[in-house]
């Protein structure tokens, strides 16, 4: 029998590939999304307008992560072998503009899914989608699964309250409930409010004649970026172990904002040079440092390593935004 499982943020950008890999391996995929004023989800119109997909293998249920009734509700209907928590309010920066929202999605939103967790069988396997932004500004460099948490924004509070209620109903209840610590990872579907898809979209406007110049936060800023194809591959991965553990996907490489300027540019035949221009309104109060990851547990246990290099992801992200543009999107 097919194995069932259950996304919380199929909408998102890991979301969506998520339900590809599944999909590929033959499984039955329900999703969990919100009402919005607008029934487009972009990042899976491919699948729900796909009529051997939808309502065959893929199924979409209305919950909020803030309704418990419903999210219980769609647990007894999808009866999943595996449960990927992916929801929540995902940008650091708007964090600090809506803390209260941020962890009452993804503190609490968790909390309340481990506790329908500790109510069904304990076979249901959990995912929870944690994030390095625990570490805020680590001592160790590269940081591994055994690094102290030390997070600097409302983001990173919320995700280490996840984290660690996911490690106690784990070692409380005895749930197959894993922590994936996923450093930042990106793709042509990623949100146009983070600092990628940002300079990617940016570049291709400025090419196109749509935009006079730029403007961005700290260029300064460095993160360890990876390709979201390669991370999802890594939650699922870490759900088919006999033992459920934490792991932490990361590519172990350090690259600054500057770096992915320079990189899309130069792919878009721009000089970054003329067109960037720094605004306050993207500087964070306060700013997460040197997180790079340490990923030899999931190199060695799950044998999972990173496909894409930063180069091919930007420059690839670069061109299909060229090619939205060129189709008038
Ligand atoms: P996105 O922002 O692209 O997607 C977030 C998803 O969560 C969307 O489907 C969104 O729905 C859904 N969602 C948000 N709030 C609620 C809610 N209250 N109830 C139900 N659904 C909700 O994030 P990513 O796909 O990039 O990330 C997935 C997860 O991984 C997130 O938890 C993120 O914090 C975490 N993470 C991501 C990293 C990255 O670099 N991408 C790195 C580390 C961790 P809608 O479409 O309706 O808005
Ligand atoms: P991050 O990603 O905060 O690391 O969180 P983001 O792309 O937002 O920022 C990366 C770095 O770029 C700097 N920056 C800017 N950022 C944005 N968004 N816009 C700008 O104009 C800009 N200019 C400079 C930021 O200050 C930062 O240093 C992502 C999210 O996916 C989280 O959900 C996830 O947990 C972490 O990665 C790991």
């Amino acid at each position: 029998m097919a194995k069932r499982a259950l996304i919380t943020g199929i909408t998102g950008q890991d979301g969506s590939f998520l339900a590809e890999l599944l999909l590929a391996k033959d499984y039955e995929v329900h999703g969990v999304v919100r009402r919005t004023s607008t029934l487009e989800r972009t990042r899976i119109d491919h699948l729900t307008s796909n009529p051997e997909i939808y309502n065959k293998s893929l199924f979409l249920h209305y919950a909020e992560l803030s309704e418990p009734i419903a999210l219980r509700r769609v647990i007894d209907k999808s009866a999943p072998d595996e449960v990927y928590h992916l929801a929540g309010q995902s940008h650091v920066g708007i964090s600090f503009e809506i803390p209260e929202t941020t962890l009452d999605m993804t503190a609490t939103g968790t909390l309340r899914l481990l506790e329908m967790m500790r109510d069904y069988s304990t076979q249901i396997r959990f995912f929870h989608a944690s994030s390095s932004e625990i570490f805020g500004r680590p001592d160790h460099f590269p940081q591994n699964e055994t690094c102290p948490f030390k997070p600097v924004n409302p983001y990173g509070c919320a995700k280490a309250y996840a984290t660690l209620m996911t490690d106690v109903y784990r070692e409380t209840y005895g749930l197959f409930a894993c922590n994936g610590i996923l450093y930042n990872h990106e793709s042509q579907r990623r949100g146009e409010n983070f600092v990628t898809r940002k300079i990617c979209r940016g570049a291709a406007q400025i090419k196109a004649g749509l935009k006079d110049y730029l403007t961005l936060g700290d260029v300064t800023s460095l993160r360890d970026w990876g390709h979201a194809e390669d991370y999802v591959q890594g939650m699922w991965l870490a759900l088919q172990q006999d033992a459920p553990e934490n792991y932490v996907f990361a590519t172990g490489e350090l690259h600054s904002v500057d770096e992915v300027v320079q990189t899309a540019f130069i792919a878009a035949g721009l000089d970054p040079k003329k067109f960037i221009r720094q605004d306050p309104r993207f500087m964070r109060p306060s700013e997460s440092t040197r997180l790079v990851g340490d990923a030899s547990k999931a190199k060695n246990k799950l044998g999972w390593a990173p496909k894409w290099t930063f180069t091919e992801m930007i420059e690839s992200m670069t061109r299909h935004e060229i090619k939205l543009i060129s189709q008038g999107k």
